[in-house]
């Protein structure tokens, strides 16, 4: 009997160890592999075993890897879907596996709520807000505003857009001149930024750049330097993330604000995720991280604090 209560406990200890699947967008910026590296450490202090694949921006590689995670028959599926489109089938075959899964800082825009037990991400319209609602009152509602768009087709450039416009629809004076995707990279920030320098009087008819990620805006900067004008002067500088090389950037006078996004949305899913396993709670569809606000004023504390998390 004893050696049978041994078996027993044994067992369940094993059915603990949960194994997650997370299907990864990528490494398109700062941002992507800090949530990268902090979801690792996350499912380590929770035993949790966690297998990520990186897509490398590309849908169908998303799907292949949900498919695969199914067939091992993992416990949950973590995706940050690339694009917010296209999920319906994949999703359903999970549903059908009786895999929860949960939506990691991207939304899907499927009308099948039931395809994920919640989404981990921040409100991506009021980041847009209140980039908006600080560019009009620095610039006293005077501003020709050029926008460097995320992902095509991801949540975020879909909703940043949304919120920032909404934000300086009441001021005439700050306009949206031009607007392109740099697809959340570097290089892709400082090639459109180029264009739209060369495009704009050699930069002189920009008051303003809106980046949806910070690592466009970095490259941006570059591209300002370049052009032989002051970034976060002669252009400000107004960005998402809250990666250490923004707030540097800041700290050198070189950009002006930026809107922190957690880079830890694996950790309130494994919490939900355990929660659920354990007793059958379900989580919140959608569980919503904080959005703050930045400026240089703090910015050089911020940096030091946040070295070592990226
Ligand atoms: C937003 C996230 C975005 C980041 C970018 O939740 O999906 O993707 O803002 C990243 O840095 O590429």
């Amino acid at each position: 009997a004893f050696a049978a209560l041994v078996g027993l406990s044994t067992a369940a200890v094993a059915a603990d160890k949960l194994t997650v699947g997370f299907s990864q967008v990528g490494s398109e910026s700062g941002w992507r592999a800090a949530e990268t590296k902090v979801a690792k450490s996350e499912a380590e202090k929770r035993g949790v075993t966690l297998k990520i694949s990186d897509a490398q921006q590309k849908q169908e590689n998303q799907i292949k890897a949900i498919r695969s995670f199914i067939a091992q028959g993992v416990d949950a599926i973590f995706v940050a879907p690339v694009v917010a489109t296209g999920w319906d089938s994949v999703l359903a075959e999970a549903k059908d596996a009786k895999i929860p899964v949960f939506l990691l800082d991207r939304d899907i825009d499927s009308k099948d709520k039931s395809l994920y037990m919640a989404s981990v991400t921040s409100d991506q319209v009021e980041e847009g807000r209140i980039d908006g609602r600080w560019l009009v009152k620095q610039t006293n509602g005077k501003c020709n505003v050029v926008e460097l768009q995320g992902t095509v087709g991801s949540s975020p450039a879909i909703s940043r857009k949304k919120g920032f416009e909404e934000a300086i629809a009441g001021s005439p004076g700050v306009k949206i001149i031009r607007s392109q995707s740099g697809d959340f990279t570097r290089s892709g920030g400082k090639q459109v930024m180029e264009s739209f320098i060369k495009a704009e009087n050699g930069g002189k008819n920009i008051c303003a750049v809106y980046s949806h990620n910070d690592d466009m805006a970095i490259g941006a900067i570059q591209a300002i330097k370049e052009a032989g004008l002051k970034p976060g002067k002669d252009i400000l500088v107004l960005a998402i993330d809250g990666v250490p090389d923004f707030f540097k950037a800041m700290s050198e006078g070189e950009a002006n604000a930026t809107v922190e996004l957690s880079p830890d949305m694996a950790g309130p899913a494994l919490d939900a995720l355990i929660a659920y396993k354990k007793d059958g709670t379900m989580p919140p569809k959608w569980i919503k991280t904080k959005s703050t606000i930045f400026f240089p004023d703090t910015a050089k504390a911020e940096y030091e604090r946040r070295k070592s998390l990226y």
